[in-house]
């Protein structure tokens, strides 16, 4: 009951601060009092804030936009308001802080004799319901990890639900649980402190912490300071999935809208683009090969993705074998080529339209050879094929076995 009481004092003083500090003589009971986070990559001051809501479609609207506090002491250093209050509980929101000075740059809790110039951006991707649970809101270099890792999957096929279990599968392989409930969650991220929670980072992230904190100072992305330091080389293109041939000597990369991406990836070091295939402006985001690493299965389109065959036996010269793409009943999410008795088989999780297993031995006659319908609760994500290629898992909710004929 004490405790209720010291908050309900504190929202109220800090109300009144806020209006008055914007000159105005009346406190206004309708506007809700703000609600604080920091800006901590370092403690950053002067720093740029702007607040989008996610609309249905996954695109970003600018709603509010702040500039985080200076003070004479890092706890006064930093802080925005988030507008927790005026958030919708199921919306997503991203927080983006650019520059400002960074008043803690090692990170040790201690003001700086100087502050670092800040250059780039650091993100905190979450849903209204998250940040208004969460007292002590904080944007930091692991919130912008989080917001990476998922932000490909808000610019093309964005749904609340894909979005949510993809921060979980980030989370999961950033931090373990740092606010000790037990379990490790985006509550877990936005609560991370970069002072106290560095233990408690996984592998890449908390070998590197200083390193990546250094280059968002410099503008880069984070991501730049974890390819660097796995010390092979990079390619600075849209990948959206990835098919190696059996050597390891040619990556096909699924490339979006910039369609199919052959890299030669014999020296790990210095992977050099070979040739790049772009059937149409639908975007490529799926691909397989051939067991022989000849042809390659990719989709084109992005909420119908349909089946395209490429033949990729000259590296430098990919050419599309199929006249059309090949319409599945569903979208294909996950596919598989397989021989089996000299014929080329798809075996395709088409969504809801179940699975699709195709004869693609002539691309330009395929043919349906079996399906299993999805059900009411559950369409097909995903396929695992048993070593000898008589039993085929089908994957989401509904598990089931699959003799091939
Ligand atoms: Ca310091
Ligand atoms: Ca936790
Ligand atoms: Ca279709």
């Amino acid at each position: 009951m004490l405790r209720k009481i010291i908050l309900t004092v504190g929202a109220l003083s800090v109300s009144v601060l806020f209006s008055c500090s914007n000159g105005g003589g009346s406190v206004s009971t309708s506007e809700p009092a703000p609600v604080y986070g920091t800006a901590q990559l370092g403690n950053l001051a002067e720093a740029s804030v702007e607040i989008y809501e996610l609309t249905d479609n996954g695109s970003p609207v600018l709603k509010w936009t702040e500039t985080t506090s200076s003070g004479e002491t890092l706890d006064e250093i930093g802080k925005f308001n988030t507008h927790a209050g005026e958030m919708e509980d199921e919306k997503y929101y991203i927080i983006k802080i650019t520059g400002g000075q960074d008043w803690d740059t090692d990170d040790n809790g201690l003001i700086d004799s100087l502050p670092t110039d800040n250059k780039g951006t650091i993100r905190l991707i979450a849903s209204g319901k998250n940040i208004k649970s969460t007292e002590n809101l904080k944007v930091t270099m692991i919130s912008e990890i989080i917001y990476e890792k998922v932000a490909k999957y808000i610019k093309y096929d964005y749904s609340k639900e894909n979005l949510a279990q993809k921060i979980d599968d980030a989370v999961e392989q950033v931090v373990e649980d740092t606010n000790g409930d037990g379990q490790v969650d985006i509550y877990d991220v936005i609560t991370f402190d970069p002072v106290k929670h560095k233990p408690k980072l996984k592998g890449i992230y908390k070998r590197e912490f200083v390193n990546i904190v250094s280059v968002i100072h410099s503008g880069k992305d984070a991501f730049s300071a974890v390819k660097a330091s796995l010390n092979i080389g990079s390619l600075d293109i849209e990948s959206y999935a990835v098919a190696l041939s059996d050597f390891m000597t040619i990556a096909c990369i699924a490339s979006g809208t910039s369609g199919l991406q052959i890299v030669d990836i014999s020296t790990p070091s210095s992977p050099t683009i070979l040739s790049t295939l772009v059937p149409t402006t639908n975007g490529i985001y799926l691909v397989t090969l051939s067991p022989d690493g000849k042809i390659a299965y990719v989709t084109e389109g992005t909420t119908d993705k349909q089946l395209e065959i490429i033949d990729i036996s000259n590296p430098n010269n990919p050419q599309i074998l199929s006249s059309a793409p090949y319409d599945t009943p569903g979208s294909i999410t996950y596919m598989k080529v397989s021989e089996i008795n000299g014929k080329l088989y798809a075996f395709i999780a088409d969504y809801d339209g179940g699975l699709q297993i195709l004869n693609v031995s002539d691309p330009n006659n395929i043919s349906t050879v079996g399906s299993l319908p999805s059900t009411d609760v559950s369409n097909t994500v995903g396929l695992t094929m048993s070593k000898n290629k008589d039993k085929l898992w089908e994957c989401l909710l509904n598990c089931v076995n699959f003799t091939i004929a």
